[in-house]
């Protein structure tokens, strides 16, 4: 693999793999701003960074079992309506560091800042695929398409140097709701190459694997693509599966990802001086389940307190959006305690649908080390 023409980066980011680069910000960065600049927003890859320099020869094919495959330039995306969607990508490996300290799980390590949040801009998905003649909301095609695959052209050695790739059923990707992009806008800019230039896909409220950079082709398939990272990667399997007795397809792709919430303005132990502390951080949740309430203790669990919202005065493209902001996006919370002798600090987060974080990780421990979404826990040490 080549790795010599890879982008300049930020110089915060912590990088958690260098070859392919996987690197995430600190966490106090993603509560200085509603919306994560690209150059702070983690970054997830299975291999080298593509370089797309042609951007009039590039294209996206799209074919499988539909009745006029059809080739699509950027003009011909562009041409569509652009839709802005402020959605949250989060990987499904966020916070696996700290699920690996309970017992060792495979992959990448990550800290609480494998999230991020962005206004998408680009084409929808379903007015694409009506292009090739797939009307909004359809299950099945007359030729038993009930699956979109995502291909892109980047090179990964899980797939022996093949493409990355992914699918979402045919319903969610025809459903005008469910707000699936091909992106060619991040906060306003170009996407950048890191993040898929020039086209990637966005799959709001689904975990981040899902949504595939650099697109270069759609499948309308019969069944669930067969690639690696849907069949032997990103699936929840319970902590009584090892590697001896895994059975992978024993297991469904994860899609959603579940209420989460981790605090921002400490780092997991943290030594203050007695008096008011600042205790904020993000709540998001999956499959378009905003969040009802974020609750606080500052006393290891015995009381609690509802934590509010932070103004969303930051957003630089509140006209531009699309109005349905909380629906896919996180809620940005903050609350102050006074705090005079060494604690426990813990967050934990409740959807709209009631779904609320487990409260330890030992329980959603997983060998793959995906959705750890215990409840976050601060050791506060206070100096006299
Ligand atoms: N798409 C391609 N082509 N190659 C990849 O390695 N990684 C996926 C997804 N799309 C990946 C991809 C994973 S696991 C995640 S979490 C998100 O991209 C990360 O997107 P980001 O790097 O823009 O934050
Ligand atoms: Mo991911």
């Amino acid at each position: 693999s080549d790795y010599s023409k890879e982008p300049i980066r930020h110089n915060s980011l912590q990088i958690n793999s260098k070859e392919p680069f996987n690197a995430e910000p600190q966490r106090s960065a993603l509560i200085s701003s509603y919306l994560t600049p690209a150059d702070l927003f983690y970054k997830r890859n299975h291999g080298p960074i593509p370089i797309v320099d042609d951007i009039e020869k590039y294209s996206v094919s799209i074919s499988g079992l539909i009745e006029n495959p059809k080739q699509l330039f950027m003009e011909d995306i562009r041409k569509l309506p652009k839709y802005n969607v402020t959605s949250t990508l989060q990987c499904a490996g966020n916070r696996r560091t700290a699920m690996s300290k309970t017992k060792t799980v495979k992959g990448v390590g990550w800290g609480v800042s494998a999230i991020g949040n962005a206004v998408w801009g680009g084409a929808k998905l379903t007015d694409v695929l009506e292009l090739v003649g797939i009307p909004k909301l359809t299950n099945t095609t007359k030729y038993g398409g009930k699956y979109v695959e995502f291909v892109s052209i980047d090179q990964c050695k899980e797939e022996n140097g093949g493409p990355y790739k992914a699918s979402i059923t045919l319903s969610q990707a025809t459903n005008p709701e469910a707000d699936v992009l091909l992106a060619y806008e991040m906060n306003g800019e170009p996407l950048n190459r890191d993040h898929g230039f020039p086209l990637r896909v966005v799959v709001p409220g689904v975990i981040g694997a899902r949504s595939v950079k650099w697109l270069e082709a759609i499948n309308i398939i019969a069944e669930e693509c067969q690639g690696f990272f849907v069949q032997k990667d990103y699936k929840m399997f319970p902590p009584s599966v090892n590697w001896e007795n895994i059975n992978w397809s024993s297991r469904r792709p994860q899609m959603d990802f579940p209420v989460q919430c981790v605090i921002c303005s400490l780092e997991d132990t943290t030594t203050i001086t007695p008096g008011k502390v600042s205790i904020s951080g993000y709540a998001a949740s999956g499959g378009g389940r905003g969040i009802e309430r974020v609750d606080v203790s500052v006393d290891g669990g015995k009381t609690w307190m509802e934590a509010s919202r932070f103004q969303k005065s930051d957003i630089p493209y509140t006209a531009d959006d699309d109005g349905n902001c909380d629906k896919w996006a996180w809620v940005l919370f903050e609350v102050t305690a006074e705090i005079q002798q060494s604690t426990e600090i813990i967050a934990k987060a409740v959807d709209s649908a009631g779904n609320v974080q487990p409260e330890k990780v030992e329980d959603v421990w997983n060998l793959r080390g995906i959705l750890n979404t215990s409840w976050h826990r601060i050791q506060v040490h206070v100096n006299d």
